[in-house]
């Protein structure tokens, strides 16, 4: 029995038992998705967002693009998990010491990590029209502070581990180009402030199986397990009518995680339902960010769903482990 490490108990977490003789590692929450076209005003679709537990419900950092198709972020709250209501304005960010700063152009695809008594938002921040990564932290979800350009662009797909590790923090993300990067591997990073980031290392190139042919890069915040750190990622294969996103996984060393103990071979949520494989941007399944009950190793997974909407896919931690043990294509 694989058990979750140093995390919280979620009681209320959004939950559904997987369908009868169901043997695929995760399964779809029956109502997805939850979230609709043109919410609030000037929202056109809500996507890559990332949700975390708070004072008993759940608030979140949501990539919102707008009715000029251009990404931007709003904090969203929800009493149950389900149900999202994002806040009329947008994120707006002060410096680390509290001066206003203008807001950028764009920005999307944000994680938010709880680190100590603190949530971090990394996201894909704009740079001089480049992609770059930006971190923020907050407390209370009002006022973000951000840091000054922490990452050299070009970047995308930052995720923080949720604790230092032998007192550094660690980011896996994954190096671009300023447009659609026809490559993408995972690197890792380290920083002892979180505002000077090096030792950038690649942990693991595309390529290791075909749904992966073209880009890997990272999902949620990692999970802190027994056996290691469980990571979820996303991968995309390049076929003669374009890309698809699909999401995996691997375990990687609790001490080190730049070694890779475990690899998962197949996806484990690939587009299938109509509202992954239809949409903006067609085939795409993108994980951001994970619910995981301590007590029960219950996981309830958001993912974007063709760059228009946001679902959710449950699992267990022991049925996700077991999954990418059996499927493995590190100790083969
Ligand atoms: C990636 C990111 C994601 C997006 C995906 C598919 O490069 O930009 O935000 O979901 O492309 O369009």
């Amino acid at each position: 029995m694989s058990k979750v490490i140093n995390g919280i108990n979620i009681p209320n977490i959004p939950w559904e038992e997987a369908p009868e003789g169901y043997e695929l590692p995760l399964w779809r929450y029956s109502k997805n998705p939850i979230t609709k076209r043109n919410p609030i005003k000037n929202v056109e679709r809500v996507f890559n967002s990332a949700l975390v537990p708070f004072n008993g419900e759940f608030i979140g950092v949501f990539r919102c693009d707008g009715v000029d198709q251009v990404p931007h972020l709003r904090v969203g709250h929800s009493k149950d998990g389900y149900s999202i209501q994002l806040e009329e304005d947008v994120v707006h960010f002060l410096t680390l010491d509290g001066k206003k700063i203008p807001d950028a152009h764009w920005g999307y695809d944000p994680r938010v990590i709880k680190i100590e008594d603190e949530y971090y938002v990394v996201w894909c921040d704009d740079i001089a029209d480049s992609p770059t990564l930006g971190i923020a932290k907050t407390k209370d979800f009002k006022t973000f502070y951000k840091y000054d350009a922490p990452f050299i662009p070009n970047n995308r797909n930052g995720v923080l581990f949720p604790r230092k590790i032998n007192g550094k923090y660690y980011m896996l993300s994954r190096p671009s180009d300023t447009d659609h990067t026809p490559f993408g591997d995972i690197y890792l990073s380290e920083s002892k402030d979180m505002e000077y980031w090096g030792k950038h290392r690649c942990i693991q190139k595309s390529h290791f199986s075909t749904w992966n042919n073209l880009k890997l890069g990272g999902g949620p915040a990692p999970i802190e397990i027994e056996e290691g750190w469980l990571v979820l990622i996303h991968g995309v294969n390049q076929t003669c009518s374009g890309y698809i996103y699909s999401a995996g996984a691997m375990i990687l060393d609790r001490d080190d995680p730049s070694k890779i103990l475990y690899r998962c071979q197949n996806v484990i949520l690939g587009p299938s339902e109509l509202y992954e494989t239809t949409g903006f941007v067609p085939n795409v399944v993108f994980p951001t960010s994970v619910l995981v009950d301590q007590a029960s190793g219950k996981m309830a997974i958001y993912y974007g769903c063709a760059d228009t909407c946001t679902s959710i896919a449950f699992t267990t931690v022991d049925r996700l482990v077991n999954y990418i043990k059996e499927n493995d294509s590190i100790n083969k």
